[in-house]
């Protein structure tokens, strides 16, 4: 078997242990908090199928001598929003703010932008545009975590509720400032990283910033909901927020 093929397997295995792990963390949560965990669990799942596609090399095309893995922008363009709106959903409570909709409207449509320009960039020759289109977009997303989620969140949630969503903030943008310096590196851009280190690196990161992500942010609001108890019929967020 060849390397990038374990690491894909990996990809695999990491995306159905942490779907098992989210399933089985996320039933011990109260069921007014369980949008969380099916949203991390939805997120685990499609990249275990993407995953799967990537092994048997379903969506992987020769574009220009280069192996494209077109299932891995598949997988993105569904998961990064899904993950955006796992982050908002912990940063500000529903029914509480005006805001929240057109704050994950906003956050969502420049994350779409990112990945269909990154596509772009991926398949035809002129990359360098795309590239910046989309790097462009990465960064109005991070402001957009560090200045109005943040502001908003300050305004409408309780400081528990900000602070355990900081903490997640500053973890998805580390791993997601990542991805398009492998895209430089890797044949995609410069070409300095191997197929079998780009394969590597992506695993390690998806894992990270799907599963591990996940399950941090369902031990965030068990944690959080053991320290201020909520009434039936409310959610932990709504109740750290009054
Ligand atoms: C690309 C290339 C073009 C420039 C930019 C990119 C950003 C990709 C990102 C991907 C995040 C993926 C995640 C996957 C989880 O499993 C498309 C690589 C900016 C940020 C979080």
């Amino acid at each position: 078997m060849n390397a990038d093929i374990s690491w894909l397997q990996f990809g695999l295995w990491g995306m159905i242990i942490g779907t098992l792990a989210i399933g089985f963390l996320g039933s011990t949560l109260r069921k007014e908090d369980r949008h969380h965990v099916f949203l991390a669990g939805w997120i685990t799942l499609i990249a275990a199928t993407s995953y799967y596609a990537l092994t048997i090399g379903f969506g992987t095309f020769v574009i220009n001598g280069q192996e494209v893995q077109l299932a891995r922008y598949a997988d993105w363009l569904i998961t990064t929003p899904l993950l955006l709106a796992s982050l908002v959903t912990v940063a500000i409570p529903k029914n509480k703010s005006k805001e929240r909709g057109s704050i994950l409207t906003g956050v969502i449509g420049l994350d779409v932008y990112m990945i269909i320009t990154g596509v772009f960039a991926t398949l035809t020759e002129q990359k360098w545009p795309w590239y910046v289109f989309s790097c462009v977009a990465l960064f109005l997303i991070v402001y957009m975590l560090y200045v109005v989620v943040l502001n908003e969140s300050k305004k409408v949630a309780g400081p528990k509720v900000t602070k355990l969503y900081m903490s997640l903030a500053m973890f998805l943008s580390v791993l997601w400032i990542a991805y398009p310096v492998v895209w430089y590196l890797a044949g995609s851009g410069v070409g300095t990283l191997s197929f079998e280190t780009e394969n590597a690196v992506y695993a390690v990161l998806d894992v990270t910033a799907k599963a591990v992500f996940g399950l941090v942010l369902l031990a965030g609001i068990k944690s959080l909901s053991e320290s201020v108890k909520p009434k039936a019929g409310e959610s932990t967020v709504e109740a750290a927020s009054k």
